[in-house]
This record gives C-alpha cells, sequence and structure tokens, in this order.
C-alpha cells in the first residue's frame, strides 16, 4: 500500500514539509481547487501544483476529488458539456501521471455532520452527527467546509424540489450515463475511477442518495463492469450504517480489484442514525480498523490508502477533520498495523 495524506494545495495550513514528516508518508491527495464545478481544469495549474508536491519528494498520483456537477447529477441544463469537460480532466490528468480520480455523486450536500467541534470526554473536539440536531437544520442555509458554497438559498431549494422530483431511480440513471461516458475515457487514460460512498450513507433532507450500502455498491460495479469503475472505499462513510460489515467488504471489493483508494477511519455509532467521529485506534469506535488493515493486508493490496478525517487535538487551528496531528497519529497507526502485519506474516 501507499500511505497518503489529503492536502488542500497552498492554502493549506498543513504544509507539505510537515506532511513529508510523518513516518511512511509517500504522497498527498489533491485537487485543483480553484476551477468551478463542471469547469476544465487549466493543464499549466496542474503541472505547478504537481511540481510543488514532487519538491517535497512526495508523489500526486490521486486526486480527490473531481467534482460532479448538479446538472451531470440532475441529467440537466448544462449536462453533456459538463461530461465532456470531466472527460477532458481525466485526459488531462493521465497525461500528468494521476492514477486515481476520487469523485462523488452525492445531491447538493456533500458530507453532513450536525457539529463540527463536539467535545469528547477527552477534550478533543470531533465532527459528529445527531439525528435529532440535523432534523432542525435548514439546509437552504448550511454551509459545510468543503461544500460548494456558491448556491443561494433559493437556489439550494430548487435543487433540493429537483432532487426530490428525480428520485432514486432517477439519480440512478444519471449515474449511469455519466459512468458509460467516462470509463472508457478513463481506460485510453490509464486512470482509475473511485467513487466516494455517500456520507452519511442515508438520505437527508429528503433526497436521495444511492452509494450506501452493500446492494447497491453490487449495483453500482455493474452498470459499468470494468476495472476502471471503482471505489474510494471509506470506512467512515459507509460504516455509519450498523448492517455494512466494513471487513466483510473491504475483504469482497479487494479481492475483485476494484478498490482503488481506501479511506480508514473510525466512528462511534451512538444510534440508528447518529454517530460521532472518534479517533482510529478500535477502542475509541465502533468500527474493526485491525481487522479493515488486515483485510487489506492479506490480499496483498497495493494501492492507496489514506487516513480520514481527524479530531481537533492539542490546540490545533485547523479546518474541521483536516488537521494535521490527529491525522498523523492515524497515518502512523495504520502504517504500525501494517509493519506488524509484514512482520508476523514473514515469521
Ligand atoms: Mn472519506
Amino acid at each position: 500500500m501507499k500511505m497518503t495524506f489529503r492536502w488542500y494545495g497552498l492554502n493549506d495550513r498543513v504544509k507539505l514539509d510537515y506532511i513529508k514528516q510523518i513516518p511512511g508518508m509517500t504522497g498527498v491527495v489533491t485537487a485543483l481547487y480553484s476551477v468551478p464545478v463542471g469547469e476544465v481544469w487549466p493543464e499549466e495549474e496542474f503541472k505547478a501544483l504537481k511540481a510543488e508536491v514532487e519538491k517535497h519528494n512526495l508523489e500526486c498520483e490521486v486526486i480527490e476529488s473531481v467534482p460532479v456537477s448538479e446538472d451531470i447529477k440532475l441529467g440537466r441544463g448544462d449536462y453533456k458539456r459538463h461530461i465532456e469537460n470531466f472527460k477532458e480532466n481525466i485526459r488531462m490528468l493521465g497525461r500528468n501521471g494521476v492514477k486515481v480520480i476520487c469523485y462523488n455523486f452525492m445531491p447538493v450536500f456533500d458530507w453532513t455532520r450536525s457539529q463540527l467541534d463536539h467535545k469528547l470526554s477527552d477534550g478533543s473536539e470531533a465532527l459528529v452527527y445527531y439525528e435529532e440536531d440535523v432534523a432542525k437544520l435548514d439546509p437552504t442555509k448550511l454551509s459545510l467546509p468543503g461544500w460548494d458554497s456558491s448556491y443561494k438559498p433559493e437556489e439550494v431549494k430548487e435543487l433540493i424540489k429537483a432532487y426530490q422530483e428525480l428520485g432514486e431511480e432517477g439519480l440512478w440513471h444519471n449515474l449511469e450515463v455519466f459512468l458509460k461516458e467516462i470509463i472508457p475515457v478513463a481506460k485510453e487514460s490509464g486512470i482509475l475511477m473511485a467513487i466516494h460512498p455517500d456520507d452519511p450513507a442515508w438520505p437527508i433532507f429528503g433526497i436521495p442518495r444511492i452509494i450506501t450500502t452493500e446492494a447497491n455498491i453490487d449495483r453500482f460495479l455493474k452498470l459499468v463492469d470494468e476495472k476502471e469503475n471503482g471505489l474510494t472505499l471509506c470506512s467512515g462513510s459507509l460504516g455509519t450504517r450498523k448492517e455494512n460489515d466494513m471487513v466483510k467488504l473491504v475483504k469482497k471489493y479487494v479481492a475483485m480489484d476494484r478498490i482503488h483508494f481506501a479511506h480508514i477511519r473510525n466512528i462511534k455509532l451512538v444510534g440508528d442514525h447518529s454517530f460521532e467521529e472518534s479517533a482510529h485506534y478500535s477502542k475509541c469506535g465502533s468500527l474493526d480498523m485491525v481487522g479493515m488493515v488486515k483485510a487489506y493486508h492479506d490480499a496483498g493490496y497495493t494501492k492507496y490508502i489514506r487516513p480520514d478525517h481527524g479530531r481537533m487535538i492539542w490546540d490545533e487551528d485547523a479546518k474541521p477533520g483536516y488537521g494535521l496531528y490527529d491525522r498523523a497519529l492515524g497515518a502512523m497507526y495504520i502504517t504500525s498495523i501494517w509493519e506488524t502485519l509484514d512482520y508476523v506474516s514473514k515469521k
């Protein structure tokens, strides 16, 4: 496996110099954040970003994310032009040594939480999702870090209505249209596409979400049954549903060679539709972290892993979920499990 770290570019408070100091780190996962959703990424700008990463002896082989426009997900307006632009981005990234592109197909709202600075019992702050608090939120006024914040409340209202009318099957249809266009281009470009599951893994605010369960992932993989149509298996997203047995899912999809990127993090389930993000260590949450890492290790996984969100610890002031300290601890935890498994399997 290759251990990587999400990096938000030159404006990220977490510097490449710091990331390089985490033992075992091979690369960063990044994107061009200046380009509006649906548009073509300027090649020169990407080359400059990659050169900056490589100057720090880190690789730039995974993009998270190339965003998919609402028009593509809704199959309306500019969707055809946006799909062509998405293909251009795949070709450009392939030309520049990228191996994996992460994306998601979540309508309107990216990852959603009810609070970003919930104090855990050890004094650290974590992102949490409490069902009863989410029910009280006004989705038209909601904004979380990493979301596309360019929408006005009336636009969000209109989008929510459009998705409610589209429904789950309509969303599946538009995903299939998108995949049938882009996967052949990914194949030609040497790129593995890796869809990120919906976070949390259930519909919110009455709009559909589909990359949520084992049955739905099976359906997704069959829409275009090619290796290039793969997964970013995110344990903290799929793991929000108790019935998603993460160790089983890793074993199954890694054996099919469809996991191109792994997000490994822990969460503590505190209700059927409520959870708290926790430290990576198994005992801090509900997921079997060693079981998951072992499933990758047993399969001889050579692709990309990153620790996912971290808590805010040691008075760090950073983007919620994306500070340096706790994610570095997460990376070291996973790397240490991996080394131990290497060691015992050679005995
Ligand atoms: Mn994730």
